[in-house]
């Protein structure tokens, strides 16, 4: 009894080991294109709130929601007329044009949370 309990336990932790390596290397081992920086939206808002690009050179932000606590469900460019949801722990990779220096802002659906992005 106490034997199979605990070999039934070590099975369950190494599972949960492997799952928890599967996990981290999907996320983490997809390589961001050129240009790309990532950004969290979390109960604080986004990470980093402010974000700087070389004109005429690739960018994107890679927009990642952490948490359900957040009111960044979605994000809003309002000079970009791009909105786009956030789903919870999925990548979700939005272009940003370099054509001209200027700075871009981006915020939460409500505005409550606002970033900016510099081009120049
Ligand atoms: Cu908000």
């Amino acid at each position: 009894m106490t034997f199979r309990r605990t070999l039934l336990l070590s099975i369950l932790a190494v599972a949960l080991a492997a799952g928890c390596k599967d996990k981290a290397s999907s996320a983490g081992g997809a390589p961001l294109p050129p240009g790309a920086i990532e950004v969290t939206a979390d109960e604080n808002g986004f990470k980093p709130s402010s974000v700087t690009f070389k004109k005429g050179a690739p960018a994107s932000l890679v927009f990642t929601r952490t948490t359900d606590e957040t009111c960044a469900t979605e994000v809003v460019f309002p000079a970009l007329d791009v909105k786009k949801d956030l789903p919870k722990g999925t990548a979700v990779t939005i272009d940003i044009p370099t054509d001209k220096a200027q700075k871009l802002t981006f915020q939460c659906g409500m505005g409550m949370y606002k970033s900016a992005v510099v081009i120049d």
